[in-house]
């Protein structure tokens, strides 16, 4: 298990597993073994929002992350629900950073529960095996709660072998076994495969990576353009993005379910508003200011969109987003359906002392 070259990389991807819920057992030990949902108030099953997460035992139900919560209280009206405490969780996903800043050359923060760390100065994959299987008894030992491992020679192969035995578990692999890793999968698990894209790759006959793999590269190229090409690379596990401290926390956003479907723009206006001000305190809690704002509509019927501006610089002033917002949403109210939900998210964060200074002028 030797690594092929001293060049070739060791990259570690940690997932904490049903995190939310996970976080909440932990404080209410009287929560195991009983199926526990994190989201919004289920209302007796008239509840409108969505869920967060769920623990193994909900899932069990078919209850996951972002379904609407009211499905699933129909489908266990005895789990325990319970409102998401996203302060404690920031907490708690701070001191898992540090445990893994602590073992990582380089640690790239994915979100609230995810990171990658480049590990390139072990020596081989068995020393990946044992680092993951330390930081996993680490993070069990000091916290109390359960991370999966990936271990691989790139993000993309890290990242799927997290996933691959959830919870709890530890996935090496090997540059030489990559392809044998990859080709009984679905697509689904490469990146950009959502759900429509799979449906469509299905609808070509590429199930399986392996059946996307040996598609010449010209036809993908024809069906999905550049996409093709990336499809291409990644069906033979080729990724060779850089892990980067400065992609940490992708986004921060809030959203917000109405009552009842609304189709009055102050009232929508005025949500999303409260939105921009929540965002605009995480962001300042944790220091960083916003590149890229997004608003996200929902329409009655669950029809969901989103529109973004890229700002002319980065900004950390609640005066900015809060301009930018109304502006972004003003298009979508042209459509006559009443809107079930408002979000605003913030993306492209930056710590500011990162921001090159501007030049002087002369
Ligand atoms: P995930 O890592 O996607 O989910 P998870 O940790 O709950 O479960 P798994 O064991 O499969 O990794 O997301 C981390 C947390 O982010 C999750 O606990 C709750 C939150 N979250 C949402 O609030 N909404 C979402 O749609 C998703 C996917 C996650
Ligand atoms: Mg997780």
């Amino acid at each position: 298990m030797k690594k092929t070259h001293p060049a070739q990389r060791l990259i570690i991807h940690a997932d904490m597993d049903c995190f939310f819920a996970a976080v909440e057992e932990r404080e209410n030990p009287r929560l195991k073994g009983k199926p526990v949902v994190i989201g919004s108030d289920p209302k007796g099953g008239a509840g409108r929002g969505i869920v967060a997460t769920a623990n193994y035992e909900a899932r069990t139900y078919g209850i996951g992350s972002a379904l609407p919560i009211s499905i699933a209280y129909r489908r266990c009206p005895h789990a325990v629900f319970i409102k998401p405490n996203g302060k404690l969780y920031r907490e708690v996903s701070r001191e898992i950073m540090k445990i893994l800043a602590a073992h990582a050359d380089v640690l790239e923060k994915v979100s609230i529960d995810e990171a990658y760390l480049d590990c390139s100065r072990l020596e081989t994959f068995e020393d990946g095996r044992d680092l993951a299987r330390t930081i996993q008894k680490e993070i069990y030992d000091t916290l109390s709660l359960s991370v999966s491992l990936g271990v691989g020679p790139n993000k993309l192969i890290a990242k799927i072998a997290s996933d691959h035995k959830k919870p709890g578990g530890v996935t090496v692999v090997i540059p030489e076994r990559v392809q044998e890793f990859l080709d009984p999968q679905g697509v689904r698990v490469l990146r950009g495969v959502g759900p429509k894209t799979a449906e469509h790759l299905h609808e070509m006959g590429y199930k399986t990576v392996r059946q996307l793999r040996e598609a010449p590269e010209d036809s993908l190229v024809r069906s999905f353009g550049k996409f093709g090409r990336f499809l291409f690379r990644e069906a033979r596990g080729l990724d060779n993005r850089p892990v980067d401290m400065h992609g940490e926390a992708k986004s921060k956003g809030r959203e917000y379910t109405f009552e009842h479907d609304s189709d009055d723009r102050a009232e929508i206006k005025k949500r999303l508003l409260a939105c921009v001000e929540r965002v605009h305190k995480d962001m300042t809690d944790d220091g960083l200011w916003c590149h890229t704002v997004t608003v996200k509509i929902r329409y009655q019927g669950f029809e969901t969109h989103s529109r973004q501006t890229t700002l002319s610089q980065a900004t950390g002033e609640l005066e900015r987003l809060r301009l930018a917002a109304p502006d972004l949403l003003t298009p979508f109210l042209e459509d006559p359906r009443p809107v079930r939900l408002v979000g605003f998210s913030v993306s492209r964060l930056v710590a500011p002392e990162d921001l090159l200074p501007l030049r002087p002028s002369l």
